[in-house]
């Protein structure tokens, strides 16, 4: 297994349409649930979307529980229902490291999807699950949960995202640096 790179609000590639997954049951996607499953729980978080790991196909994982023994892969997932009833949340991202906003959107929803072997499954979720299907599922069609938020906020949110981004670029150079004297 690997731990994989997750990649950071601005980086363009979040904003790629993901394509359906059109073989089941192989090696590579056993391989790459595994892989985002440590990815996710050693972030920590509580959910991840394969566009979150510049892999732009149709497959989003889950764990909302605090054992870390409940994880949910959802491969072509679609709402076939949602509630009228609407629920704020204070969402957060590991695209999106260190904020929290909120974000109002259907309570309950059912979903369709495919599970790694290829079996089609229905799941109807609301609290916590709920919004993490649909946030997750929001990645796989190139959206951020910021994208829900004012221009105002979603701008200091990049410009803030940006520093650190350069921090971290400059950090990683001194390090080379280190290690080549
Ligand atoms: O980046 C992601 O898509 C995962 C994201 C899922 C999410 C969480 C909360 C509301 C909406 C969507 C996260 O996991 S952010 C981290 C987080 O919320 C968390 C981390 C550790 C323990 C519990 C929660
Ligand atoms: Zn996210």
């Amino acid at each position: 297994m690997a731990i994989l790179n997750i990649l950071r609000y601005p980086d363009a590639r979040l904003h790629k349409v993901a394509k359906p997954v059109t073989e089941f049951g192989t090696e590579r996607l056993t391989t790459l649930v595994a892989d985002m499953a440590e990815t996710m729980y050693d972030a920590p978080g509580v959910g991840l979307a394969a566009s979150q790991v510049d892999v732009h196909e149709q497959l989003i994982i889950i764990d909302t529980s605090e054992s870390h023994d409940d994880l949910r892969v959802f491969i072509n997932p679609q709402i076939v229902w949602a509630s009228a009833e609407k629920q704020v949340y204070d969402e957060g991202c590991l695209s999106v490291p260190g904020v929290y906003d909120g974000v109002e959107r259907p309570a309950q929803v059912k979903v369709r999807a495919f599970d790694a072997a290829g079996a089609q499954f229905e799941l109807e979720a609301d609290g916590l699950l709920a919004v993490c299907i649909q946030h997750e599922m929001d990645h796989l069609l190139g959206k951020v949960f910021v994208d829900y938020l004012s221009p105002l906020k979603r701008n200091r949110i990049k410009a803030k995202m940006l520093k650190e981004s350069r921090g971290l670029e400059r950090e990683a150079a001194l390090r080379a640096a280190g290690r080549r004297y």
